[in-house]
């Protein structure tokens, strides 16, 4: 199903000063040269599966001389997001035509498999990382305007002349990002595919932190609320840029709709702009990350500024998004609240569960500026939305929340009832366990989701299942080759896209890289996991 929405006439509501603050937050990049560690092929194996295997080293590649057909890939090691350059010489006896060439980079194997040609999904087909290039006057030395994210580097001779060979060298990504990995201590696990676990997940989130916190540096390279939620959470517990989350909290409150709803994304480049795109969940986002935020930076003027907005937003949807029994109205197929990308998620209960959490939010924002009318005030909608969602969407027989008219149950929905927490600890256990047991057919497809899931195990002290499952599920994903972790993972469907088609999945996605917070946050100095970290003497 294609997911957006286009608004003709889009009206926008700007604060400059906001604008204008989150302006001087624009990072200024930190630059690496990196260079090819080896070159390598690619190949299918009998299952479909891409198999990687290295054909030589690169010294070697001052002594070969490419021609028409010939393909070459340069095995960079680990992700990379940046510039890349390249000379390009002509060896024969004339140069008497423009070497042709195919430029692919991918962020995973499999890309470098796929024909581009053959791509059919809803999102546009630019954002598949290639490109053709004519080398006009040789030697030369091409670089390459565009940024890319990726591991592989495909270079295809389509054509040079029977006069004449080429010759490649001085290969180099400019690595850019905003932060630094080396000023992060490692987690210091006994068991090493948690530590697997967490540094990928801080190279993910490294990868995706540019001159605002990217959803993917492949695709979509922008600020989402709801991704930028998790981000900030990790950013907290690793390279603590507060002056990024900063940024683009003023980013999000300095544009937004003409009502004041705020977007779900937000454009940094060319200027600064508001997407016409409002997700329920992603504006409420808003309450826990400038909560976050204040909490890990003890910033009050921001708080102070941004709060009216923040506590705005849960007015904005009480006041136009409920009926008269105080529940969230169903607004089917259409892109109106995200949760997660599974085919067919209803989303009414999942939305109403934002709700309530995102007003325990308000109610903490509220409470430490001592607007006490307004804790009261929330407080009472909390619970009337508790009790409404018990009453419409509980099903004793089932034994789990259920969801619209067609009465769907999904993962989804239970989790975000729980992290609601419509229900004491005690029953929300009970709800998680069930929920495991006779696993809802609607299940859940994106890490971020998955998040959700761990979080919500945590939260009903189910810490040792949490850890089995952030283990099954980010575990899978590197014993499947990952190097960041992915926007989309489903173990059981590994071509699964929301997109129609996995050629524009991203590989380096940031609502991927929770694993560091939790494990950081609950784990980390936690008694009961004490055995599961080396102490500090034994390093
Ligand atoms: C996709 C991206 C992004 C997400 C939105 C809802 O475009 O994956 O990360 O937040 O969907």
């Amino acid at each position: 199903m294609s997911a957006f929405s286009i608004i003709e006439d889009f009206r926008v509501k700007t604060n400059q000063a906001f604008l204008d603050k989150a302006a001087v937050l624009e990072p200024v990049l930190n630059r690496r040269t990196i260079k090819p560690k080896y070159m390598v092929s690619v190949e299918e194996d009998q299952y479909g599966e891409a198999v990687v295997r290295k054909t030589a080293e690169m010294w070697e590649l001052s002594s070969m001389h490419f021609r028409k057909g010939n393909k070459v890939v340069f095995d960079f090691g680990d992700h990379q997001v940046g510039y890349v350059s390249f000379t390009a010489e002509a060896l024969g006896s004339h140069f008497d035509a423009p070497a042709y060439i195919r430029l692919k980079f991918a962020e995973v194997p499999a890309e470098l498999m796929e024909d581009s040609d053959a791509y059919d999904g809803w999102l546009s087909k630019s954002w598949i990382q290639e490109d053709v290039l004519h080398l006009d006057i040789l030697p030369y030395t091409e670089k390459l305007p565009r940024r890319y994210a990726f591991r592989y580097m495909q270079i295809e001779i389509l054509d040079t002349s029977p006069k004449y060979s080429l010759k490649l060298s001085n290969i180099i990504c400019n690595y850019a990002s905003a932060v630094e990995m080396s000023s992060i201590e490692p987690l210091g696990s006994e068991d090493e595919m948690l530590n697997d676990i967490d540094r990928i997940s801080i190279k993910t989130l490294m990868d995706c932190m540019q001159k605002v916190f990217e959803d993917g540096p492949k695709r979509d390279r922008r600020l989402w609320l709801g991704d930028f939620r998790l981000q900030a959470r990790v950013n907290y517990v690793t390279f603590k840029n507060f002056d990024m989350v900063k940024r683009c909290l003023y980013l999000f409150a300095g544009m937004t709709f003409h009502d004041g709803r705020m977007g779900a994304c937000f454009f940094h480049e060319p200027d600064l702009q508001v997407d016409d795109t409002y997700l329920m969940d992603y504006a409420l986002f808003f309450c826990p990350v400038l909560w976050d935020y204040y909490e890990a930076s003890g910033d009050e003027e921001t708080l102070q500024e941004l709060y009216p907005q923040a506590v705005g937003q849960i007015n904005i949807c009480i006041e136009t998004m409920l009926d008269e029994n105080h529940i969230v109205i169903d607004q089917g197929e259409t892109f109106w609240c995200f949760l997660d990308w599974g085919e067919g998620l209803n989303k009414q209960a999942g939305a109403q569960a934002v709700l309530i959490y995102a007003i325990r939010y308000g109610i903490r924002l509220a409470r430490a500026l001592g607007d006490y009318e307004r804790v009261q005030q929330l407080e009472k909608q909390m619970d009337i939305l508790k009790k409404a969602a018990v009453e419409t969407f509980w099903n004793e027989e089932l034994g789990m929340f259920v969801s619209g008219n067609e009465r769907q149950v999904s993962w989804a929905t239970q989790v975000w009832m729980i992290l609601a927490r419509v229900f004491n600890e005690e029953k929300s256990r009970e709800l998680i366990l069930h929920t495991q047991q006779m696993n809802p057919e609607i299940s859940m497809v994106t890490p971020y989701m998955y998040h959700h899931y761990v979080d919500a195990l945590i939260q009903c002290k189910e810490e040792e299942k949490a850890l089995a499952e952030m283990k099954r599920y980010w575990g899978g994903m590197i014993k499947d080759g990952a190097d960041t972790f992915w926007e989309v993972y489903n173990p059981c469907n590994k071509q699964e896209s929301p997109y129609g088609c996995a050629m524009v999945n991203s590989y380096c996605h940031a609502w991927s890289c929770t694993p560091a917070y939790l494990l950081r946050k609950f784990y980390k100095g936690n008694e009961k996991f004490k055995e599961l970290f080396r102490s500090v003497d034994d390093r």
